[in-house]
């Protein structure tokens, strides 16, 4: 089986517009099997936890930070998916955690305009040398409330984050501003797409509307020399056990296990 492999034109897309969106990432046999081994996970199950956007609708996620033999692991350590963060990054990368999303028909809400260097610049990371890698495994459209961002806004550099509902949102005076002069794009996905995006990419997706679930796997890299001066997550520096491509489907299927690191958030604490 043939897999896909980043470009160097890939690259000056990224560079561009702050995101690179890949169809056929993972294979529908590959994508079928991660999704129907994370609706059955219970160890997903029971480590989810959810968040309340403005209008108090909430959705689900369960977030990790060590890389195990899980299937969604398998995904982070791939060869394509890890070659294609190095060269992004412009080098080695780390993995920082890992979340499965979980945005459930009619109930599943919003999440606010944000950056990602937005809260991960509170960690203590220096340099926003740090990207996300979002697989689709449903449908995302605009009914589900796929991933909205606006290009090039990780051009913009940090932009000052507050609380908004649960969330930690990006100042809204400045958004309004930056969508007067720059570019909104709806994100739509199959599933087995990936969008690679930039840690200042403006970002933020609707609630689901729809009869369909909109799940997805994010995993979250580090440049390795982006070392955190506050106490983080050993792996966000360390290098990453690569796996071939062919691992998914030889190996996968297994769920997650306790070891992962899971964060465990208090019921109503802030992202
Ligand atoms: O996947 C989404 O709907 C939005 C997620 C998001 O904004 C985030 O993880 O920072």
């Amino acid at each position: 089986m043939k897999y896909k492999k980043l470009t160097q034109q890939d690259k000056k897309t990224f560079d561009r517009d702050g995101y690179l969106l890949v169809s056929s990432m993972f294979s529908p046999k590959e994508t079928a099997l991660l999704y129907n081994t994370a609706i059955k996970d219970e160890m997903i199950r029971n480590k989810s936890y959810d968040r309340g956007d403005k209008e108090g609708l909430r959705t689900k996620l369960a977030l990790w930070y060590s890389l195990d033999d899980s299937i969604y692991s398998l995904a982070a350590r791939s060869e394509r998916i890890v070659s294609g963060v190095e060269l992004l990054l412009e080098g080695e990368p780390a993995h920082f955690h890992s979340k499965l999303m979980q945005k459930e028909p009619r109930v599943g809400g919003a999440w606010e305009w944000n950056q990602d260097y937005g809260y991960w610049y509170r960690d203590g990371f220096l340099f926003p040398n740090m990207l996300s890698v979002l697989t689709s495994l449903t449908v995302a459209d605009k009914e589900n409330g796929c991933l909205q961002v606006i290009k090039g806004s990780q051009k913009l550099g940090r932009i000052e984050h507050g609380v908004a509902g649960e969330q930690v949102g990006a100042n809204q005076e400045r958004v309004d501003e930056i969508l007067k002069i720059m570019d909104l794009v709806y994100v739509e996905m199959n599933p087995g797409d990936t969008l690679f995006f930039h840690s200042n990419l403006l970002h933020r997706s609707d609630r689901n509307n729809s009869s369909m679930p909109r799940w997805s796997l994010i995993s979250a890299y580090n440049r390795k020399d982006n070392k955190p001066y506050k106490e983080a997550n050993k792996s966000s520096c360390a290098t990453i056990a690569k796996v071939p491509d062919s691992a998914i489907l030889e190996y996968g299927g297994s769920s997650i296990s306790e070891e992962a690191d899971f964060l465990i958030k208090a019921p109503h604490a802030e992202r």
